[in-house]
């Protein structure tokens, strides 16, 4: 579920690792030793967090919460967000979730997700496991395992520094409300330079959402983006690569909310050169 490799630096890191409703299971922390005799692997501060049994209300659940196929309560965000909140899976079953829209667990491919053609180069789809810079996670969010998929960037040849990916949703009509993007990205290791998420709207301009620099630990963090707009949009990433060969960002289990209608706007790459000149 998570691994760590080669030289750290001298701080202590902090770690945090999602897992999820599970019953009967044990956590063991494995370290390996290299083939110097300089080196050591030190381990503080352990922790489970929100990891109490789930008890069935006595009352129904409210208007803000889902009520599951075992009668559990959860938070209505917690919808359709590739976690399996309900414990049962039915808050994450094809039934509910088959209608939102650019859902992607990237197992298969990119969904309705696209690359965008002006940029530098292309999020690549990936397993998990361990590079020689040990930058990428080396389990997917979705399956929690080295099997699964993501799309992944890294800072090392042959991209340059500064270079950037973007990929793009769909088009989102203004006449949702309450429409929110729900995304997990693993942005780790100091040469990575930043993740952005725009709202590009009809009318071409642009409207930054989210934005991080740097190093964001080795671990799958979640975002919930609420969208609002008074005309048509889309929804963008565009990851920057730093200058060094330690850094990559992850993303994986891409969503919008239910209340996200789609439209039928078609919404052109930006910059496409034109021909012949
Ligand atoms: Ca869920
Ligand atoms: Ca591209
Ligand atoms: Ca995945």
């Amino acid at each position: 579920m998570w691994a760590q490799s080669g030289r750290q630096g001298p701080q202590w890191n902090r770690a945090e690792v999602f897992l999820g409703a599970l019953s009967y299971f044990q956590v063991v922390f494995r370290a390996r030793r290299g083939i110097s005799y300089v080196g050591d692997v030190a381990v503080d501060d352990i922790s489970f967090e929100d990891c109490s049994p789930m008890q069935v209300p006595i009352q129904p659940c409210t208007s803000e919460e889902f009520t599951c196929a075992n009668k559990y309560c959860i938070p209505k965000d917690n919808l359709c967000d590739f976690v399996n909140d309900c414990a049962d899976n039915s808050d994450e079953s094809q039934s509910i979730c088959g209608t939102s829209i650019g859902r992607c667990d990237f197992e298969f491919d990119l969904c309705d997700w696209e690359q965008a053609q002006t940029d530098d180069f292309d999020w690549n789809l990936r397993i998990g496991g361990i590079l020689r810079t040990g930058t990428q996670p080396i389990a997917d969010h979705t399956l929690q395992k080295p099997s699964g998929h993501y799309i992944f960037i890294k800072s090392s040849f042959p991209q340059l520094p500064g270079q950037e990916a973007g990929i793009s949703s769909m088009a989102i009509s203004r006449r949702s409300r309450n429409c929110k993007l729900v995304f997990y990205y693993h942005m780790y290791g100091v040469d990575m330079r930043s993740l952005t998420v725009y709202q590009v709207m009809a009318s071409h301009s642009k409207k930054m959402l989210f934005n991080l620099t740097g190093d964001q630990g080795n671990f799958w963090n979640r975002k919930v983006l609420p969208l609002e707009a008074d005309e048509d949009f889309q929804v963008t990433f565009e990851g920057r690569v730093g200058k060094g060969r330690r850094g990559g960002i992850a993303l994986d289990d891409i969503t919008f909310t239910k209340e996200c209608l789609p439209s039928s706007y078609f919404f052109p790459d930006e910059r496409t050169p034109s021909t012949g000149t």
